[in-house]
């Protein structure tokens, strides 16, 4: 099995968290930026990552998106399962892990690249990576408004998310879907120190869902050991 993605995508993480909740054996491919299009668009017909090739007889080619690969991994690896057998609470689970794609996994990458920009640019202020910051923040529309906008949406979700998380996990009694969501599509947030201090349980649980599924931990939380050096990219 092979995860075609860029290394430091949120979206990406969310297809790996799930890999490896599964104990799936997979590769990846870190594909370049902008190349990306002319690999991925012929294969399936859209331009993100992440990218799922099973690479098996019987299964399907390529599936395109994180919420699509996951709904695949189900079917090709029963357990552990993601699903929750309550039909009402996985229609919950679906519906929050819609919401945390569509929208805050959006209102993420909009904060984040926005703390780059601004307060956070000594992460790495390379003219390199300064360059890469402003053509993403162009790319996608990443506007002063924009942010405030995305800003105001992550409030809602942490008001959201506390509530759930009071519990072990976020609808019903065990991981789903909504709880992989979560983990990887905040993730990026823990680099920008007002989250972190407003939001530590936000921290913990993303660390634990990572640990639960053998996943490296985000830059911001990894042990001093791990501290690789800070990769700017496209997430
Ligand atoms: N809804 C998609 C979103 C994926 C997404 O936005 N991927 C970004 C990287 S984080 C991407 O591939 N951007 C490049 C492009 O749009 O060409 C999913 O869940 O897979």
């Amino acid at each position: 099995m092979l995860l075609m993605q860029f290394s430091t995508s949120h979206y990406c993480r969310k297809a790996r968290l799930a890999l490896g909740y599964k104990k799936i054996v997979y590769k990846v491919e870190n594909l370049t930026p902008g190349i990306h299009i002319l690999k991925l668009k012929p294969l399936t017909g859209l331009t993100t990552v992440p990218v799922l090739l099973p690479q098996e007889s019987g299964q399907p080619t390529a599936i395109a998106d994180s919420t699509k690969i996951l709904k695949y991994l189900e079917t090709y690896c029963l357990e552990p399962t993601l699903t929750l057998s309550d039909r009402k609470l996985q229609i919950e689970a679906s519906m929050l892990e819609d919401w945390l794609d569509e929208s805050i996994g959006t209102a993420t990458r909009f904060v984040y690249y926005d703390y780059r920009a601004g307060a956070g640019k000594q992460i790495d202020p390379s003219v390199f990576s300064q360059v890469l910051i402003s053509v993403v923040r162009r790319q996608y529309g990443i506007t002063t408004a924009a942010v405030e906008l995305a800003k105001s949406r992550l409030n809602t979700a942490m008001e959201e998310l506390a509530i759930r998380w009071q519990n072990l996990y976020l609808v019903g009694d065990r991981l789903s879907v909504a709880d992989i969501a979560a983990a990887a599509l905040l993730s990026p947030l823990a680099l920008i120190p007002q989250y972190r201090q407003e939001y530590p349980w936000l921290f913990e649980r993303i660390e634990q869902i990572h640990q639960l599924c053998g996943e490296p931990l985000p830059p911001g939380l990894e042990s001093a050991e791990d501290k690789g050096t800070m990769e700017v990219g496209i997430m």
